[in-house]
C-alpha cells in the first residue's frame, strides 16, 4: 500500500486530500516533526531534503507535493493525453507550489504579490467553476489547497475577491477535503 509521510497540519494533507478524492488506499505515516523525526536518517533515506510530504509506492520514493500529485494523477489515468495539455496541468501545479504559495505565504512580498495573483485568479475563476473548466482536477487540489489555507491562516482580506471566496467554499465542501485539510 502507498505510504504517505507527513506531519500534523503539514502539506502532506494536500496529497492526502487527492488520495481521498480518488479513493486510493494509503497508509499515513505521521512523523513527530516537533522532535525532528523528519531529520532522522530513516526519513532522510526517503527524502534527503528532510521535508514532508513524501511517498513510498512499493520501492519508488517521491517528494515535493506537486510532483506527488502529478504522479498519482498519471498513475490513475487522470492526466490528458497530449503533451501540450499535460504541460498546462504541470504549469498550474508548479504555479501553485512556487509563484502562488510564495506570493501569499512569504510576508515580505505578500503586500505586493497577493493582489496581483488574486486579481488574476479572480478573473480566471469567473469563467469556469474549476481552474481548468467544468471538472474538478488535480490542479484544483494544488491551487485550491493554497487558496483554502488563506482564510485558515493568513492575514489576507479576500472580500475584494468574491469569485475566489465562492471557489474556496465549493472545494472545501468536498467530503475528501473535509476529511483531510478541513479536519484542521
Ligand atoms: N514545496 C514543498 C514544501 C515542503 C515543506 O516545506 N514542508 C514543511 C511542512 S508543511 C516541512 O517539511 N517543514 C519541516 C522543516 O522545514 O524542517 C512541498 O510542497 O512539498
Amino acid at each position: 500500500m502507498l505510504k504517505l509521510y507527513g506531519g500534523q497540519r503539514s502539506r502532506a494533507s494536500i496529497v492526502q486530500w487527492y488520495l481521498e478524492e480518488l479513493s486510493i488506499p494509503y497508509e499515513f505515516v505521521l512523523l513527530d516533526m516537533a522532535t525532528g523525526e523528519h531529520q532522522q536518517p530513516e526519513y532522510l533515506a526517503i527524502n534527503p531534503i528532510g521535508k514532508v510530504p513524501a511517498i513510498e509506492d512499493g520501492n519508488f520514493k517521491l517528494w515535493e507535493s506537486g510532483a506527488i500529485l502529478l504522479y498519482i494523477a498519471e498513475k490513475h489515468d487522470k492526466l490528458p493525453n497530449s503533451l501540450e495539455e499535460r504541460s498546462i496541468w504541470s504549469q498550474w501545479v508548479l504555479f501553485a507550489n512556487s509563484t502562488l504559495a510564495t506570493g501569499l505565504f512569504v510576508e515580505a512580498s505578500r503586500e505586493k504579490e497577493a493582489p496581483k495573483l488574486l486579481t488574476a485568479l479572480e478573473g480566471i475563476l469567473n469563467q469556469t467553476p474549476y481552474i481548468l473548466g467544468e471538472e474538478f482536477t488535480v490542479v484544483d487540489v494544488a491551487v485550491g489547497s493554497i487558496l483554502a489555507y488563506v482564510p485558515m491562516m493568513l492575514p489576507i482580506d479576500l472580500s475584494p475577491y468574491p469569485v475566489i471566496l465562492d471557489y474556496i467554499k465549493r472545494i472545501t465542501q468536498r467530503p475528501a477535503f473535509q476529511k483531510t485539510i478541513g479536519k484542521g
